[in-house]
């Protein structure tokens, strides 16, 4: 562990809830809840205004409802997120090569290696700059955490929040973290926390005290040590850059190739399966599905699906897999199979993305907007999703507050206007059509070192192409590759926000 805080961990305030503020000037300040609708929705997230009541990330919409009644409900806009997030992670970039995003909103910096910040004084001067432009660029806060290793720095980040910056002096590391609850160590899930609630130990201090050997016994060699580590504040880990294009996967070499066709589907099924075993054993769910065949001949093919969103469900990672094997010719014979998972993510998406499918039986998935329709007609009156935005021929630019019965109510206000007016129209207002979201931002300031908002440095991570993910498949059996093996911080996201 190096001796100054250098390490810094950012993490966006509410970051749906206050896009959609940013966005909606009429929403500031006010409840905001932004997640699925439908009857089986759970809330993605809820401005700190919404979480008062006690709503919070992956709730029931319908308890979140009953919670906060008047709260604004709306349904997620990724794109516009990703967008976000991209002007964000392009302002990481600029401190330093070591960025390590871990979700949308998340990432790690190695100040040190950008030579950002060498000690406390600079790397608090980093932090407080960063989140000055942060919302130069982007109009909204974030909050930064500064400590010596990565999970202090996650914590001082959660401390931090909302819209704050806390830096934990190296040396201080222990007695901070003693008194705190065990769930705050990376690692440490709702499985393991009863675990060891169960034995005795509820904070951090008890599981020094109970000692390295106790640990193990507890919860096995592996998770035990690195667990007692941590209680140490003993946190190693670098900061990786490209996390998007770590893998956790599996594979499988035979004695004897395989040329039976429905062995090899076999294969592949129980390969998934295991690798979701992997994945959620690291507390990880990832974005893009790999299948890796080599043949006969030692060719080796690898073929890669990617989801709209993080899953860690066996029968999503086993369809597809079945879908990648299709386009796979395996006449002659196999060696060996893989099946992987990157793009990794730390929380599932895949309720949330479930449910938009399921509500967009009735409108355009938001990601599929631009693709052309075809000659499908989509009756107008579903394409009016409460939040999205749209465009008036007189009145200008709004957004759906709410539909039904043939009515859509739009108010008309812009991220750099004042609180704007509601208006009704019927559903089929010819004048009324559905529009991108405005910029939060409309000049930005020079010097703030901004991404320009299509940077494509995040999108193009994602799009990890079949050979380097076979690269990273191959690297090992049976491997979590980078950090993340190690109990990664990855692994532990406090859904709650209870106050
Ligand atoms: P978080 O950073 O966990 O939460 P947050 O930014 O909303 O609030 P906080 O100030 O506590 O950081 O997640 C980032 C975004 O990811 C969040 O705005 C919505 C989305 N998300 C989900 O869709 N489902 C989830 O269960 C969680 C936790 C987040
Ligand atoms: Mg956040
Ligand atoms: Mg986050």
């Amino acid at each position: 562990m190096r001796n100054a805080p250098t390490i810094l961990h950012l993490d966006m305030d509410a970051f749906f809830a206050q896009a959609e503020q940013a966005s909606k000037p009429s929403l500031r300040g006010k409840a905001v809840v932004v997640g699925g609708l439908g009857p089986r929705g759970v809330v993605a997230t809820a401005s700190y205004e919404a979480r008062v009541f006690g709503v919070h990330s992956a709730m029931p919409m319908a308890q979140a409802r009953r919670r906060a009644p008047h709260a604004a409900y709306l349904v997620p806009r990724f794109a516009f997120y990703r967008s976000i997030s991209e002007q964000v992670m392009g302002l990481l970039r600029a401190l330093s090569p070591l960025v390590e995003p871990l979700s949308l909103d998340e990432a790690f910096v190695d100040l040190d290696a950008g030579r950002a910040a060498w000690d406390s004084d600079s790397a608090r001067l980093a932090g407080i700059r960063l989140r000055d432009d942060i919302r130069a660029v982007t109009g909204l806060t974030g909050s930064v955490g500064l400590a010596s290793c990565k999970m202090l720095a996650k914590i001082a980040s959660e401390q931090a929040k909302p819209d704050g910056l806390v830096l934990i002096e190296p040396g201080t590391e222990r007695a901070l973290l003693g008194p705190l609850p065990v769930r705050t160590l990376p690692g440490v899930g709702p499985a393991t926390g009863d675990h060891l609630r169960r034995a005795g130990i509820t904070t951090v201090d008890e599981i020094a005290e109970a000692g390295e050997d106790e640990l193990v016994r507890l919860l096995g060699k592996a998770h035990g040590h690195a667990l007692y580590a941590m209680a140490l504040a003993r946190d190693d880990r670098p900061v990786v850059a490209e996390r998007e294009a770590k893998s956790v996967s599996v594979e499988d070499t035979y004695d004897v190739d395989i040329h039976d066709r429905v062995r090899v589907e076999l294969e592949v099924q129980r390969l998934a399966g295991r690798c979701v075993r992997r994945l959620r054993g690291s507390g990880l769910s990832g974005r893009t599905i790999v299948l890796k065949v080599r043949r006969y001949d030692f060719s080796t093919l690898t073929r890669s699906e990617t989801l709209r969103g993080p899953t860690d469900d066996p029968g999503v990672v086993r369809e597809a897999a079945a879908r990648l094997l299709d386009s796979v010719d395996t006449t002659g014979g196999v060696r060996l199979l893989g099946v992987g998972v990157s793009g990794l993510a730390d929380f599932t998406q895949e309720d949330l993305f479930a449910q938009a499918a399921e509500e967009l039986a009735d409108g355009p998935e938001e990601e599929h907007a631009e693709e052309p329709a075809g000659d499908v007609p989509v009756p107008v009156e579903r394409q009016w999703r409460p939040g999205h935005d749209v465009r008036h021929a007189e009145l200008g630019h709004g957004w759906v507050q709410g539909s039904g019965l043939g009515r859509v109510t739009v108010r008309f206000e812009t991220p750099e206007s004042e609180p704007g007016r509601v208006r009704t129209f019927r559903t089929d207002d010819p004048g009324l059509e559905p529009a991108e979201p405005l910029p939060l931002v409309s000049s930005k300031p020079h010097g703030a070192g901004g991404a320009p908002a299509g940077e494509p440095a995040a999108e193009a991570s994602r799009e990890v192409s079949g050979e380097a993910v076979g690269e990273a498949i191959g690297a090992a059996e049976d491997e979590v590759s980078g950090s993340s093996g190690r109990g990664g911080d990855i692994s532990v996201v406090e859904f709650g926000n209870s106050p």
